[in-house]
């Protein structure tokens, strides 16, 4: 079993996120805000439903889904996009495939230690972050 996803998680590292924002599409202007940004990840399962939340200052994002089952993702305040997403455990890996306009897009989140990874891809760019666990939270 993979270490538990499950908890608050505060952004300490973001690394290429200009890259992955570019490959959306997303303008400079919303680029250098979104720059600035210290995300933080909530994240709450309940055996294989899963609902992920990325909170900010500015906007804040949600998604909810069932491993293994193809759902519709509109990635709303983001780049406003509907693509069709699947979630699924890749080792120690949970991974996200999203298809649609953008090639080669997806995510994949894992737990080293006491802290939570993120890969995010499109195209060619990958953004990785790294985030902190919140006891507070
Ligand atoms: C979600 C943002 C940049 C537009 C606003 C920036 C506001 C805060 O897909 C993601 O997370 C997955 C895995 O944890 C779950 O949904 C990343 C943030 C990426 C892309 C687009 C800039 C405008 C960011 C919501």
């Amino acid at each position: 079993m993979p270490a538990s996803l499950c908890g608050t998680w505060d952004m300490i590292s973001n690394v290429n996120f200009d890259g992955y924002m570019s490959a959306l599409g997303i303008s400079v202007y919303l680029r250098k805000i979104a720059l600035r940004l210290k995300l933080r990840k909530v994240i709450e399962q309940q055996g294989d439903q899963y609902i992920i939340k990325t909170l900010s200052t500015f906007r804040n994002y949600a998604i909810s889904f069932k491993t293994g089952q193809v759902f519709e993702e509109f990635t709303k305040g983001l780049d406003n996009r509907h693509i069709k997403s699947t979630v699924t455990w890749q080792g120690n890996k949970l991974t996200c495939e999203q298809v649609g306009e953008k090639k080669n897009r997806g995510w994949a989140h894992w737990v080293e230690g006491d802290k939570l990874h993120l890969e995010l891809h499109c195209d060619g760019e990958v953004c990785k972050q790294v985030f902190k666990k919140n006891v507070n939270e």
